[in-house]
């Protein structure tokens, strides 16, 4: 429970030592009709990432997903997501890290004025629902927090590698505070990405269902995709892999 965990936040926590992963427990909860409520781990042994890659979460993490039942369409549910990243990139900020958001929903630490980076935390969002209404999202943060470099893949880092460990009660509750302030002002949302954003004004590869784009990153819309500048004109990707390339 949120109050044995030390947390006030706006989502009661059910907290647990270790568990396969936050998001599939989140998941039951939602599918037994739960809303608000979020799961936080210290450890997971069988998490994941996007399109069933693999998240590596050892103890001392922030491993965390939260249940929402917004009254907004599917095609809104992106939004989530990228304010997840935000409030993660805040709270990381706050904990004296250079976090920025390389799109769509990895916070970031640069490496180098190049687009370089080391991954510090990734968003997981998983949706139920009807083409005109969400049943459920889960949304899956996973933060390298007080966790050793060394015990992450290689293109890792963590907040204790970056800038000491962190009072992870002080960081869930601000990262949560945070995600329930933007999700109640969702106009606001990619105002705030835009921000904290790495990804614009880099060269990127972004891979679409058919294709890839090569270009420079110039804007994201008002729903969250990606608008790429390409030899070929603008277009834009509402989802996919989005890779930096060095400056030509
Ligand atoms: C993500 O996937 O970045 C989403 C990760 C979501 C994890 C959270 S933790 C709480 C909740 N419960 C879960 O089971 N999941 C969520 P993606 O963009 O597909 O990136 C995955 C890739 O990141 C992997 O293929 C690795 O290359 C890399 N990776 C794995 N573990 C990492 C870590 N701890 N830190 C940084 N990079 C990692």
């Amino acid at each position: 429970p949120a109050v044995e965990y030390g947390l006030e936040a706006p989502f009661s926590i059910e907290y647990h030592d270790a568990i396969t992963s936050t998001n599939d427990r989140a998941r039951e909860l939602a599918t037994d009709g739960a809303s608000d409520v979020g799961v936080l781990a210290d450890e997971q042994t069988g998490s994941r990432g996007r399109l069933k890659r693999e998240w590596t979460a050892p103890s001392g993490g922030v491993w965390l997903s939260t249940v929402l039942r917004p009254e907004v369409a599917p095609a809104r549910a992106p939004l989530y997501t990228l304010a997840a990243a935000v409030a993660t990139a805040r709270a990381a900020r706050e904990a004296g890290v250079d976090a920025r958001i390389k799109w769509p929903n990895d916070v970031v630490v640069p490496v180098d004025d190049e687009g370089g980076y080391r991954k510090l935390a990734g968003i997981l969002t998983e949706m139920e629902g009807e083409t005109d209404r969400i049943a459920w999202l889960v949304v899956g943060i996973g933060v390298n927090a007080n966790v050793d470099a060394d015990a992450l893949p290689p293109e890792a880092t963590s907040i204790r590698a970056e800038a000491g460990d962190v009072d992870r009660r002080v960081f869930v509750q601000r990262l949560l505070e945070e995600f329930d302030r933007l999700r109640t002002d969702l106009e606001g949302v990619v105002p705030a990405w835009r921000e904290l954003a790495l990804t614009l004004g880099q060269r990127v590869r972004v891979e679409r269902a058919s294709d890839e784009l090569v270009g420079e990153a110039v804007d994201v819309t008002d729903s969250g995709a990606l608008v790429v500048e390409t030899d070929d004109g603008r277009e834009t990707v509402s989802a996919g892999d989005c890779e930096h390339l060095r400056p030509r």
